[in-house]
């Protein structure tokens, strides 16, 4: 769903590659499901139940595909199987940066005042300061992460693992959502039974350290079954709900659910 990145030039061109292969990625979900596929702007119309006649329209028709889409990856998503695990001799060196601007630019957060912020379906709300998380039990994993841009990097983090500390704060799992809103303008959300995912972490290191800023002082989600921008840095605050809430690439046409 790139085309929401650049401009729509042309209806016949780019929307209609876009559909094509938004199509082809979904296509043995859809067959399963007994779709009959033709091709492009058709049957992203017969699908999304618009009529595409302008490019507002198209990009409603994708996203409603997009959205569609999610809800396939939620019903194929297995809670127990598991990423690759690599060795350390793997550990790409140096890890890339990542982020919306450049890395001259990565958001400093002062340690004595950080606090992680809990809100929604959560039964004990109280913020959690770092000295505090690093007290929980902490794990590892030397996985790989993979960004929409081009390029995969296998990196070694450490922290809590998210369904303990759910357990721990009293949080709902029955809802459908976790979000989380970083110290930058970023934000994402994903679902419970990733969430849950015994290799989705809460890092606080990095290769054995304190997270530097770049990969996302103080805490970083850490989940090797969804795509990069699905792992926010400089986390603040962590929510959980029911209704959606999106996500700083989602909103611009990502594919919500994101898994590898
Ligand atoms: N807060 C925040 N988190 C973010 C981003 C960002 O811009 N801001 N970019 C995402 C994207 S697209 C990628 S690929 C990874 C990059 O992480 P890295 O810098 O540790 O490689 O961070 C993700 N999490
Ligand atoms: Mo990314």
């Amino acid at each position: 769903m790139m085309v929401y990145k650049k401009r729509l030039l042309g209806i016949d061109s780019d929307v209609q590659q876009e559909a094509n292969r938004a199509l082809v990625k979904m296509a043995p979900n859809l067959q399963r499901r007994g779709f009959l596929l033709g091709s492009g702007l058709g049957t992203l119309s017969l699908l999304s139940g618009c009529s595409l006649s302008d490019e507002s329209s198209v990009e409603k028709a994708l996203m409603t595909v997009s959205r569609f889409n999610d809800r396939v990856q939620g019903a194929l998503f297995s809670s127990t199987a598991l990423a690759p695990t690599y060795t350390p001799a793997d550990m790409t060196r140096p890890f890339p940066f990542n982020a919306y601007y450049g890395e001259e630019e990565v958001v400093t957060v002062d340690e004595a005042d950080y606090r992680l912020e809990l809100a929604g379906l959560i039964a004990n709300k109280q913020a959690w300061t770092l000295d505090a998380l690093r007290a929980l039990p902490q794990e590892e994993q030397i996985t790989r992460h993979v960004c929409v841009e081009g390029w995969s990097a296998i990196g070694r983090w450490g922290g809590v693992r998210l369904s303990n500390f759910l357990q721990l704060i009293g949080a709902d799992t029955t809802a459908k959502y976790v979000g989380f809103k970083c110290a930058d303008d970023y934000y994402t959300s994903i679902d419970m039974a990733t969430a849950l995912h015994p290799q989705t972490l809460l890092t606080l290191t990095y290769d054995g350290e304190v997270l530097p800023p770049k990969y996302g002082f103080p805490m970083k989600l850490r989940m090797p079954t969804k795509l990069g921008y699905k792992n926010p840095k400089h986390i603040t605050t962590l929510f959980v709900a029911n209704a959606y809430t999106g996500g700083y690439w989602e909103d611009q046409g990502y594919n919500w659910f994101g898994g590898i």
